[in-house]
């Protein structure tokens, strides 16, 4: 089922509505929001100069500094009075990057949560376990209204708890679950801890997973454990919150509301647009946000865009997964590696579980990686021999794919760290003395 029309358009009319909303965002922001109109004037760029819609590129980025130096509100292009929710984004040092809606952007916001829900499976007829953390992060509450907009029953259980959340599920008969996908993971483990199935025993079919990038390997390993349907969806909180994008059931890559984002792929390094299907950085502007209107803000996510038609009947163009962050990518020994293509190595391996940990240290100039690896079978590390051969197919499946060298530890099942929200793969030791 498709929940609205905007989401079958054609091309032209996308561009149409596109270049009218754009309009109306530049004018609003140089009117309302003195940063923006002090930006267009330092390039001597006035709103009446955006003709077309490829003139966006004309207009400055923002990015999250611009945020964080406006710190609570200086980029809110209305008062107080009209907004109704405040989310913020945890920043890992210094102030949270503050986010504002109107009445118009919630229902604007439940309306693109619908859209995926929709297309991820979920009906009136499921009942919806929305294991995000509720609170200032924009997941669940976002997740949570578009849930209940189309008349699916909510269960707004947060994040943690989790053999609460195990007892819950069973006895409502939850049909979908709504977290990130390395909580899912562990959900499943407690489970089987709890002498519960979840394939057998739960009702589980549909998973929508988002908010931390995954792999194919991963969600390989999640619809093992749970036996359920899983679709990836996308979104910020400078944003909206989740809702910009979102996977059908033919999994091609994230349909984006064309109708509020128009998403342009930026080279990271230079800032030049480049042209569709190739990779870059993804940056967004959204069109019909009244609170906190930002004019191509840089995501820092690394995607591409792809316009083929989907076999789904929606024509809103994808982006394909995440292949990480600018601001993640590691440079080990020469070689430019995002943690999601070792994550994508290690899930390959049969008698690896989903479990692992990157460090990453400085020796002398250069940066050297460790990972901690799980074992699916605690068995193994009864045998030298085993786990030797492990060890060197686990180093030379790196080596020969990505050309790196890494040092691996292969450590007990259950040792390594859980995450009931994002998952922190990477710990970065280089500033430690
Ligand atoms: O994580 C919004 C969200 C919540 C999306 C729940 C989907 C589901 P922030 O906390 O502002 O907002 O974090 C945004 O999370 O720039 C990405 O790096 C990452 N991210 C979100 N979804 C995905 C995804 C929410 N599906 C940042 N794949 C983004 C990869 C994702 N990364």
């Amino acid at each position: 089922m498709i929940w609205s029309k905007e989401e079958t358009l054609g091309r032209e009319q996308y561009e149409k509505i596109q270049f009218e909303r754009l309009k109306k965002t530049i004018n609003s922001v140089y009117e309302k929001v003195p940063f923006y109109r002090q930006r267009f004037k330092a390039m001597g760029l006035l709103p009446e100069d955006i003709q077309c819609l490829n003139d966006i590129s004309k207009l400055p980025f923002t990015v999250k500094d611009d945020l964080r130096e406006n710190y609570p509100f200086g980029l809110f292009a209305v008062p107080n009075k009209d907004v109704v929710r405040f989310h913020a984004s945890s920043g890992t040092t210094g102030k949270p990057t503050v986010v504002g809606y109107t009445k118009n952007d919630m229902e604007v916001w439940s309306q693109l949560i619908a859209r995926i829900v929709t297309m991820a499976g979920v009906t009136n007829e499921d009942i919806a376990q929305v294991a995000f953390g509720y609170g200032l992060f924009t997941g669940a509450f976002g997740l949570h209204q578009g849930l209940e907009k189309i008349g699916a029953s909510v269960i707004p259980i947060s994040s943690g708890n989790t053999k609460k959340q195990i007892m819950i599920m069973k006895d409502f008969g939850t049909t979908t679950l709504i977290c990130t996908p390395s909580y899912a993971l562990h959900m499943a483990e407690i489970a089987k801890e709890e002498g519960i199935d979840p394939k057998k025993d739960l009702k589980v079919k549909w998973g929508l997973f988002g908010g931390e990038g995954s792999t194919e390997g991963m969600r390989r390993q999640i619809n093992q454990a749970w036996g359920l349907f899983a679709t990836e969806n996308y979104g910020m909180s400078e944003l909206i919150g989740p809702g910009v994008s979102g996977e059908c059931k033919s999994l091609k890559g994230m349909h984006i509301s064309e109708d509020h984002f128009i998403p342009e792929i930026i080279n990271p390094e230079t800032g030049e647009v480049l042209p569709p299907g190739e990779v870059g950085e993804l940056v967004i502007t959204p069109i019909t946000k009244e609170a906190l209107p930002l004019i191509r803000y840089r995501t820092k996510d690394i995607t591409r865009l792809m316009y083929e038609k989907c076999d789904c009947g929606r024509t809103t163009v994808r982006m394909s997964k995440i292949e990480g962050r600018t601001d993640d990518m590691l440079i080990i020994g020469g070689v430019n590696v995002f943690p999601s293509q070792i994550e994508e190595v290690l899930l390959n391996i049969e008698e690896i579980g989903p479990h692992y940990q990157i460090k990453v240290f400085k020796k002398g100039f250069l940066d050297k990686i460790e990972i901690d690896v799980e074992l699916i079978d605690a068995n193994l590390l009864d045998s030298f021999a085993l786990l030797e051969s492990l060890n060197n197919k686990i180093k030379s499946d790196l080596r020969t794919i990505l050309g790196v060298d890494a040092k691996i530890h292969l450590v007990e099942p259950r040792s390594l760290a859980r995450y009931e929200g994002k998952a922190k793969r990477v710990l970065d030791m280089r500033d430690e003395k």
